[in-house]
């Protein structure tokens, strides 16, 4: 296993959820975590919580010239880095195609592909130039298999399980590894996002089930970047174990 104090560590998205709790991880277990997010609050307080071995950098992933600018003035101990968790990404809206709004699909199609190849763009070649990196992201099982109004949210999955794979081939004698990381339901403020901010909508999401745990993802995140790096994790795909498949739907008549 790799030692986790070597690690110097990206991740978008570390205000809440997943990312909050890889942060976590990988800071408790010894590693430097650069943590990002646009809620600057967030980023503080976990500053705060793990000490000098988090920097905050408060930056939206949609726009490039910000993050590309943030990530070159990081303070010698946290960069380069040797892992980048591009994670960062949201669902807006559960109508079907027909209803929903443009402004959600821009939104998803602006953080969950173009901030995170903003991201790749930005950490990957120093990681290829100096042999050594891992690049992981969080894909879902929605890029996998299609929901009612799971539309626009469930294609910017889809690319990013495909992008991860075509890195697999494009890093290739590199030593640097690529893992999509596809969870299913996690109980974290993704629903509150994806009902633009509606509570109860959300809290019914995950009332009577006992969904992952952010701390679940962060764990399998874990586990693929401190294993030796002769291991290459393509993909992790993790239901919770009170979620599965529906028969196909037909429509009579
Ligand atoms: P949260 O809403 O709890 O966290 C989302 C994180 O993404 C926040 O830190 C948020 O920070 C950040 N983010 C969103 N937009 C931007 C942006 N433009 N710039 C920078 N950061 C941004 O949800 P999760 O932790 O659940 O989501 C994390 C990832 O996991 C997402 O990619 C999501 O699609 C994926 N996922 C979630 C599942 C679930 O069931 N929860 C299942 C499968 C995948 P801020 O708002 O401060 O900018
Ligand atoms: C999040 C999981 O099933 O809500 O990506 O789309 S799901």
């Amino acid at each position: 296993m790799l030692d986790p104090a070597t690690l110097r560590v990206l991740v978008t998205g570390a205000t809440s959820g997943i990312g909050a709790a890889t942060a976590r991880r990988f800071a408790l277990a010894g590693a430097h975590v650069v943590g990002t997010g646009r809620r600057a609050d967030r980023l503080i307080g976990l500053r705060d919580e793990l000490g000098a071995r988090f920097h905050p950098l408060e930056v939206d992933v949609r726009d490039n010239d910000a993050l590309v600018a943030a990530l070159a003035g990081l303070p010698e101990a946290f960069a380069p880095f040797n892992v980048v968790f591009a994670n960062a990404g949201l669902a807006l809206g559960l109508e079907p195609a027909h209803a929903a709004l443009l402004s959600d699909w821009d939104d998803m199609v602006e953080t969950n592909i173009k901030g995170l190849l903003y991201t790749v763009r930005a950490t990957l070649p120093a990681m290829v130039e100096r042999k050594e990196g891992h690049v992981l992201f969080t894909g879902s099982v929605a890029g996998d298999y299609p929901y009612p109004g799971g539309n626009a949210y469930g294609a910017t999955k889809a690319f990013v399980k495909q992008f991860a794979l075509n890195l697999i081939a494009d890093v290739a004698g590199t030593g640097v590894r690529v893992t999509n990381i596809e969870p299913g339901m996690v109980e974290t403020e993704f629903s509150l996002v994806r009902f633009h901010g509606d509570a109860a909508k959300s809290e019914g999401v995950y009332a009577g089930t006992e969904a992952m745990m952010a701390e679940d993802i962060a764990e399998q995140v874990f586990f693929a970047a401190t294993l030796p790096r002769r291991v290459n994790i393509n993909r992790i795909q993790a239901f919770a174990t009170c979620q599965s498949f529906s028969p196909f739907k037909v429509t009579r008549g």
